[in-house]
């Protein structure tokens, strides 16, 4: 009987071991009084511990030491003043202490951090001190050393690759974090890309295999609907949200696993849960077979402020629907004929029903008929419009003010997938250098949560420090450089 216990036992079967360097910044000490600070460069973006050593230089401390300790992904972050934070999320994010030291000692930092620099005040002390001996014991599961450089002679791509892949090796922890300053959390839709990455970089198929179970051992909601993130430390606990379009992803990230691994009895453990997740979301379709908004739904498709996703979410459906009735049909399911009857005439339902000749677009009356790309992108990705037709759309669309547009690397990943998906290879390129390649020419170590040119304050949480500077889902230009030899 395949339960809970069950893949959690699978999940723990495949825990990774994690690989940890120790880094030093280039100062070795600091003396200092009171209001001193001292910056540190670790050189590189890290995940993990901070060590270091506090003396006294000749006089006896004779009063606790205050010392404010600031982590951050990068010089900016460090910059902030986190007193003026004024986000939706948890101030309690960012990455900031004040420690107080009784007597001379060396003291390893209990909590982990993700950063670049580190800076350190002196808020309170008596006498002279001395800090010494700083050093940071960075940990990941990415095995380095199975990294091939990437197959290409373009440098912009190659740094582009190089940033991707740190992005990657980074999240890579335990399981697949979103991000390791903010929410540390396994996400399905970037457990997704992350493992797309990974395929064609660090190959650990386990580390998938891991996650996948994971989810397979969360509570569904009154729906059916897989949990959307799960928390694995101290202890597993199933996370409370349940984002119909990250359902579905479920559904093809174990697609992806199983066309990448041939691993049928992870895919046999896991068929039935992956067919109630497209058992749930058809309850959902009205009479022609088109999405409707359910009470307490969340869909999520982009931070793009404003979005409505109905159009959107019915393509990742179709999406879905395909990628899993071809694994059906490899693997001789018979349900395999069942899903993908009902992909026609859902194309031609979509193409009826949401193709506005006047728009020159895909528009839905549940989405009050607002003009997206990302409507556009998942309708090309569901297969509703293709060749000529559906190139013109995606450019259209692209250049287009009216149409909302995406705002995280995680939408424009599938903007991307839409343009090779059409054959369209010089133009995804040019996405990919003109997006990820903003971001490398503004000096990023790794790739941000959310991103819009022009707009380096955007944060989908209204304030941009909560921001994750080194995000899961920002990492698949990898993915795409190498699978597609870009
Ligand atoms: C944010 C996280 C995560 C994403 C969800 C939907 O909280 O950044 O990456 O998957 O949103």
């Amino acid at each position: 009987m395949k339960d809970k216990a069950y893949f959690l036992t699978k999940a723990q079967e495949n825990y990774p071991e994690l690989n940890f360097t120790v880094l030093t910044p280039d100062i070795t000490e600091f003396i200092a009084t009171n209001g001193d600070s001292v910056l540190l460069d670790l050189g590189e973006h890290a995940v993990g511990h901070f060590s270091f050593t506090f003396d006294r230089v000749n006089i006896f401390v004779d009063s606790p030491v205050r010392l404010n300790i600031k982590f951050g992904e990068d010089i900016r972050e460090i910059n902030d003043d986190f007193s003026q934070y004024n986000g939706t999320l948890s101030n309690t994010w960012l990455q900031e202490e004040i420690i107080n030291l009784d007597f001379p000692q060396n003291i390893t930092m209990p909590r982990r951090y993700a950063c670049r620099f580190i800076k350190i005040t002196v808020e309170r002390t008596t006498r002279p001190i001395r800090l010494s001996d700083f050093s940071f014991k960075a940990s990941t599961s990415a095995d380095i050393s199975v990294l091939k450089p990437a197959n290409t002679t373009d440098d912009l791509l190659k740094k582009i690759d190089r940033v991707a892949t740190n992005t990657l090796k980074e999240c890579m922890q335990t399981f697949f974090e979103d991000g390791p300053k903010r929410d540390r959390r396994l996400w399905i839709g970037d457990l997704r890309l992350e493992a797309l990455t990974n395929y064609y970089t660090f190959k650990n198929t386990d580390i998938v295999k891991r996650c996948l179970y994971l989810f397979a051992a969360g509570e569904c909601n009154n729906i059916g609907f897989l949990p959307s993130f799960v928390y694995e430390t101290p202890y597993y606990h199933s996370g409370a949200t349940h984002i119909e379009d990250y359902a579905l992803l479920y559904v093809v990230s174990v697609c992806d696993y199983y066309e990448h691994t041939g691993d049928i009895d992870v895919l046999n453990d896991l068929l039935e849960i992956c067919k109630s997740q497209l058992e749930s979301f058809s309850a959902t379709l009205n009479e022609n077979l088109i999405t409707t908004k359910q009470d307490g739904w969340f869909a999520f498709i982009d931070w793009c402020p404003g979005l409505e996703c109905l159009t959107a979410l019915q393509g990742v459906y179709l999406y879905t629907l395909e990628r899993f009735s071809d694994v059906l049909k490899t693997i001789g399911d018979k349900d395999y004929q069942k899903y993908s009857a009902l992909i026609s005439k859902i194309r031609s339902a979509c193409k009826t029903l949401f193709y506005d000749k006047n728009a020159n677009a895909f528009i839905n009356d549940y989405d009050n008929k607002q003009l997206s790309v990302h409507s556009q992108v998942w309708m090309i990705l569901g297969g509703v419009i293709e060749g000529e037709e559906a190139k013109k759309l995606l450019l259209y669309c692209l250049h287009n003010k009216n149409f909302k547009q995406p705002v995280t690397p995680y939408m424009r990943h599938y903007v991307i997938e839409a343009m090779l998906k059409l054959q369209m290879k010089a133009e995804a390129i040019q996405y990919l250098k003109t997006f990820w390649g903003g971001m490398v020419e503004i000096g990023v170590d790794t790739f941000w949560e959310a991103y819009i040119p022009n707009d380096l304050e955007f944060s989908p949480y209204n304030d941009r420090m909560i921001n994750s500077l080194c995000h899961a889902w920002s990492c698949t230009p990898s993915y795409f450089i190498r699978k597609y030899g870009l």
